[in-house]
């Protein structure tokens, strides 16, 4: 069984959001178009409590897009982004969500970023995606949505190490690119054995 995996399509990530993705709100009606060739859709929703860890306005004298390390490894600081309850947090108006079977939301622990819709940023921490897929007999899943090098990224190569067959739909995905990070979001995924439709 095959399922569409929507990532992050939310206000924030779209033009004149808080952490705005170049033509991010572009992909939007060639999602809705493709979700009907799917048997289940799932999207998912980044999810932050105010002053969470992974914005820079929660660390003195640090600026959007820093890295910085974390006990959990290193992190780029974000602009404050997707609060949860917030316009900004809710999805682009034109995103069909009546299609979807489940909406998973992450990035709800204050403490650790969440970029993968399996594992929170310590790569250990289940969001419980994996259970319900294998529930429902879901072993292949297509992936489009925000960003391709951040949280499209780490949710293909995860999906792809638990054994998923995994697709990135590239014309549907839209990148953030900062300090090299789309170039090495193909390389890890490719590595991974993702494909790209
Ligand atoms: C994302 C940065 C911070 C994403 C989420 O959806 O790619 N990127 N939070
Ligand atoms: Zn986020």
């Amino acid at each position: 069984m095959h399922a569409l995996i929507v990532i992050d399509v939310q206000n924030d990530f779209c033009p004149g959001g808080a952490l705005a993705v170049s033509g991010g709100d572009e992909i939007v009606a060639g999602i809705n178009t493709l979700m009907s060739e799917f048997e289940a859709v799932i999207l998912t929703q980044d999810w932050h409590p105010s002053g969470h860890s992974s914005f820079a306005s929660s660390h003195t004298g640090c600026q959007p897009m820093e890295l910085i390390e974390m006990p959990y490894g290193p992190q780029v600081l974000w602009p404050d982004h997707c609060i949860q309850g917030s316009d900004g947090a809710a999805f682009h108006p034109a995103l069909n969500q009546d299609r979807a079977d489940l909406i998973i939301r992450k990035g709800y622990n204050p403490a650790i970023d969440s970029y993968s819709a399996f594992f929170e940023n310590d790569h250990q921490t289940p969001t419980g995606l994996e259970g319900y897929l294998r529930t429902r007999g879901i072993d292949r899943v297509t992936m489009v949505g925000l960003a391709l090098d951040f949280c499209v990224h780490y949710s293909a190569v995860d999906a792809a190490k638990l054994g998923f067959d995994v697709v990135v739909k590239q014309d549907l995905c839209r990148a953030i690119d900062v300090n090299g990070s789309l170039a090495a979001a193909k390389d890890a995924m490719k590595s991974a054995g993702v494909s790209f439709g």
